[in-house]
């Protein structure tokens, strides 16, 4: 999930949509799908897996792409075709225990918790701080014994955030290998939704979603899921950002990834998923914000895709960014730009951060647009006297089902709302509940996006979303 655009923004967005709209041709052709699956994989060459233990960085060129493994799956790494990699996933879930757990199932069933009942879920990624090569104090400050007792504590929390990133992982891997052309975007939510109700063990606010199942399509950028009644279908020339998120105890894994059959859409997907990796790898204590959107537009912005003969440069998508993440808060004050000229605030110890870029082929910037879905609770919003019945009675159910986590219209229907959409625009302008409408970029253009969340531990940054398929 993204930032809401602000007020300004929106105004700004929409005038210069309007003022410079340049239709884009496309063939929207839908091809049959049992040719879906077999998606062409660019190999990595510099991939290296040394693995490491502990906190001690040794010296050398380019610490940050050191990596500790968790144990798991984490070796095989990104650039199997799916085929292979569903191979490698079964015989991962066959290895996956934790002292004495149970065994997966395919599709899968079985809890987390259940999985690993010793509580030892799977670490993330561990990578250095991004800190100068020449700052000794720096290094020193990371490895201390201070630094390292400080980690300790927090190893409960640790725990609770990696279990909402396994329940992540594995039910998007499921979705990898279910997902096909010519499903509805609503059975692909509930599948998804499902999936990962179980897995995490949903249980009220103490373990569950994050937020709604973005699913948005081509131009649609970010905060797309259907409402009841719409029969969009995934198409084979469909590009879809699948965003979606889990919790316990409101540590959140914010995490997504593009979806896309026809391999001519690669270069914009591995333009984005190079953006993220290098936003991830600028990510640190003491980081500034603006020198991680530099990075990512460098990054991002290298890149071109040819799209029925005409040769388009990938732009970062400029007023859509990454965040800082709080307990049972999405979006907790800090941005992560993907552009240049951002704000020199820096990064600090013990932040959670989504890092979440969006590439696109249009404009490269996103206006908000169609029927809304997604809803939230503003955070700071304390306590407000309603007169109207059904608006207490909604803000009631939204307090005890999602308290200030994001939700949408479809998650109100499945608890048993009804006729809400007036009680739902009454807390709208009363400031209790925002609007998160679909974020749209120019019609006929593509988007793509790649998001994972991490962690600034005191020895290190642990991408705790990171599995083997990105
Ligand atoms: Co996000």
């Amino acid at each position: 999930m993204t930032a809401k655009l602000t007020e300004e923004e929106q105004k700004k967005e929409v005038e210069e949509a309007c003022e410079g709209l340049k239709s884009v041709d496309i063939n929207a052709s839908v091809e049959p799908p049992e040719t879906g699956d077999d998606n062409k994989v660019e190999k990595k060459k510099k991939k290296r897996n040394r693995k490491k233990k502990g906190g001690d960085e040794g010296v050398g060129g380019d610490d940050e792409t050191k990596e500790e493994n968790n144990g798991t799956e984490n070796n095989v790494k990104d650039d199997l075709p799916k085929d292979a990699q569903e191979g490698v996933s079964k015989k991962k879930n066959k290895k996956k225990k934790g002292g004495g757990g149970k065994v997966q199932t395919d599709p899968p069933t079985i809890p987390i918790s259940e999985l690993f009942p010793n509580g030892n879920f799977p670490e993330g990624q561990i990578m250095d701080h991004h800190i100068a090569l020449n700052d000794q104090k720096a290094k020193e400050r990371f490895t201390s014994e201070e630094a390292r007792a400080l980690d300790r504590l927090q190893l409960d929390m640790y725990k609770e955030v990696r279990q909402a990133a396994e329940a992540h992982r594995q039910t998007r891997q499921h979705i990898q290998r279910w997902v096909k052309p010519g499903m509805t975007m609503i059975d692909i939510c509930q599948e998804l939704e499902s999936t990962a109700r179980r897995l995490i063990g949903e249980s009220g606010l103490d373990a569950g979603l994050a937020f709604p199942t973005g699913c948005s399509r081509n131009y649609v950028a970010a905060h797309y899921t259907p409402n009841a009644g719409d029969k969009t279908v995934l198409e084979y020339d469909d590009v879809v950002k699948m965003d979606f998120g889990t919790h316990i105890k409101g540590r959140i894994i914010d995490c997504a990834w593009t979806l896309s059959f026809n391999e001519k859409y690669d270069p914009l997907l591995k333009a984005v998923r190079a953006a993220t990796e290098e936003g991830i790898k600028h990510a640190g204590i003491d980081s500034r914000l603006c020198d991680v959107g530099a990075a990512i537009q460098e990054v991002m912005e290298s890149h071109e895709i040819e799209l029925e003969g005409k040769t388009y440069q990938v732009k970062s998508i400029r007023n859509l960014n990454g965040h800082s993440i709080s307990p049972y808060q999405i979006h907790s004050g800090k941005t992560v730009p993907i552009i240049a000229g951002g704000e020199t605030t820096r990064m600090e110890e013990n932040e959670f951060y989504a890092i979440e870029t969006f590439g696109s082929t249009g404009r490269g910037h996103v206006y908000e647009d169609m029927e809304c879905s997604h809803y939230m609770k503003n955070f700071d919003v304390g306590h407000v006297p309603l007169r109207l019945q059904k608006s207490k009675q909604l803000l009631n159910t939204i307090n005890k089902h999602f308290g200030t986590l994001a939700f949408c219209r479809r998650w109100l229907d499945r608890i048993g709302e009804a006729r809400y959409l007036m009680a739902l625009k009454d807390l709208g302008e009363k400031g209790i509940v925002d609007q998160y409408p679909p974020l749209c970029d120019v019609k006929g253009c593509y988007t793509a996006q790649y998001e994972h969340t991490l962690l600034l531990r005191p020895t290190c940054k642990e991408i705790i979303s990171r599995g083997d398929d990105y």
